[in-house]
């Protein structure tokens, strides 16, 4: 029976998976080997060295190809298309590795912090990358700078933290006509492969930052990459074993480990993403919320239509400002303040001052990160206990408002 065709919450539990050989483990020995003996040089079982081939890495490399469904057959791609990384960023940047020096790319406007930074801060500089950037959600932005030399078309949906929806079928539509060799790659992180997949869609190449919704349990840091097309996968294996920035064995067991439970997270993540986006919008400290899934978003249509739930991300803008904000995140109980989302417990930020922090302070202010700009990870702890939380808090930030603003008028 192939695996790859089962459902989604079985294929987190079965796809690319088998018994381990030697033994007839149900689940994947962690493999703490550096390198492979050889009888006799060049005579190996297909496992020479780690940083190439490690046989915990290959079973997380062949679930996320199934995940996402890479259709990529054992012959094409000794792990059907799937690559782990030793971070999300280490992941795009082996990406960036395909391109020569000085090629064109066309990114999204909207980005995590990190994502622009690698970009503009190091690629630009040691790979002369021509790094655009443009709201690939508009069609007329996309048609007005995609050409016919743009080499790589790097989209996130939803956005980081503005949760903007990019129309993947639309972008991979234009993008192709324009330039057919483009590769187009979609940052799937805010998603997860079980609420969308890029491929469904035509594009190239789906990465995770598996150190979020992936492994789930905020105790690694990794990223993987996706491909369904065959040449690229022989590439980015090439530049995977020849760059090294894999994942360790043990990072690999552990995010296999979260995968088996992602279909049952998801599935109360977007459950409490939904209610407290609802309850925040009745808020009356609360300005603006941000979260596609609420029918008042303004591509909530699209978003429906391109995803099956929309996560536990969620973002909002607080009334009052920085210190009202500030006073609010330093009053939540459960939430904890901290970088990062996708784990099993709540976390809450400030996009401006944590994980946006290297946006130039005017693209943040044309994007609409501003100081009063919160963003949620709801994890699956129980969401009554989550806004009587947040109810608290925002009460706290409240009067902070009020009390600043009755200064500056003093
Ligand atoms: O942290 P790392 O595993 O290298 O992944 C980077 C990354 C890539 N893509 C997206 C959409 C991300 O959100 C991230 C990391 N983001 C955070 C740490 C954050 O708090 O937003």
């Amino acid at each position: 029976m192939d695996k790859n065709k089962h459902k989604i919450g079985t294929k987190v539990i079965h796809a690319g998976q088998s018994p381990e050989p030697i033994t007839g483990a149900v689940m994947p020995p962690i493999f703490t080997t550096s390198t492979y003996v050889q009888p006799s040089p060049g005579q190996h079982t297909g496992f020479e060295y780690t940083r190439a081939q490690n046989p915990t890495r290959f079973a997380l490399e062949r679930m996320v190809a199934g995940l996402e469904g890479s259709g990529l057959s054992a012959e094409q791609d000794e792990t059907n298309g799937g690559f782990a990384f030793a971070s999300g960023l280490a992941a795009m940047a082996t990406v960036l590795e395909l391109f020569e020096a000085g090629s064109r790319v066309l990114a999204m406007d909207d980005l995590y912090g990190g994502s622009g930074r690698l970009f503009s801060k190091v690629r630009a500089h040691s790979q002369a990358l021509d790094v655009v950037r443009a709201d690939l959600s508009d069609a007329d932005a996309l048609r007005a700078n995609m050409t016919a030399d743009t080499k790589l078309v790097w989209v996130e949906t939803p956005t980081n933290p503005m949760m903007k929806i990019a129309d993947l079928g639309v972008i991979a539509k234009i993008c192709k006509e324009i330039n057919p060799g483009v590769v187009l790659a979609c940052d799937n992180t805010f998603a997860s492969p079980i609420n969308q997949r890029p491929f469904e869609y035509g594009f190239d190449i789906s990465m995770h930052s598996t150190t979020k919704y992936l492994n789930g349990h905020s105790d690694a840091i990794g990223g993987v990459l996706i491909t369904n097309d065959a040449e690229l996968a022989q590439q980015l294996r090439f530049l995977q074993m020849a760059v090294g920035s894999v994942m360790s064995p043990f990072d690999a067991y552990l995010v296999l480990r979260g995968i088996k439970t992602l279909d049952v997270r998801m599935a109360r993540h977007n459950e409490t993403g939904l209610k407290i986006a609802g309850w925040l919008e009745t808020h009356e400290q609360v300005e603006k919320v941000i979260y596609p899934g609420l029918t008042s978003y303004p591509q909530h249509a699209l978003a429906k239509q391109q995803m099956s739930g929309f996560t536990g991300m969620v973002s909002f803008t607080i009334k009052g400002g920085l210190d009202a904000a500030k006073a609010m995140l330093e009053t939540v109980r459960l939430f904890a303040l901290a970088e990062s989302l996708g784990g099993v417990e709540s976390l809450i930020e400030h996009p401006a001052i944590m994980t946006h922090a290297s946006v130039p302070a005017e693209m943040r202010e044309q994007l609409g990160i501003t100081d009063g700009l919160i963003r949620l990870s709801c994890g699956i702890e129980d969401a009554d206990d989550l806004i009587a939380d947040l109810d608290q808090a925002l009460a706290v930030g409240a009067r902070a408002g009020v009390d600043s603003g009755a200064a500056a008028k003093a």
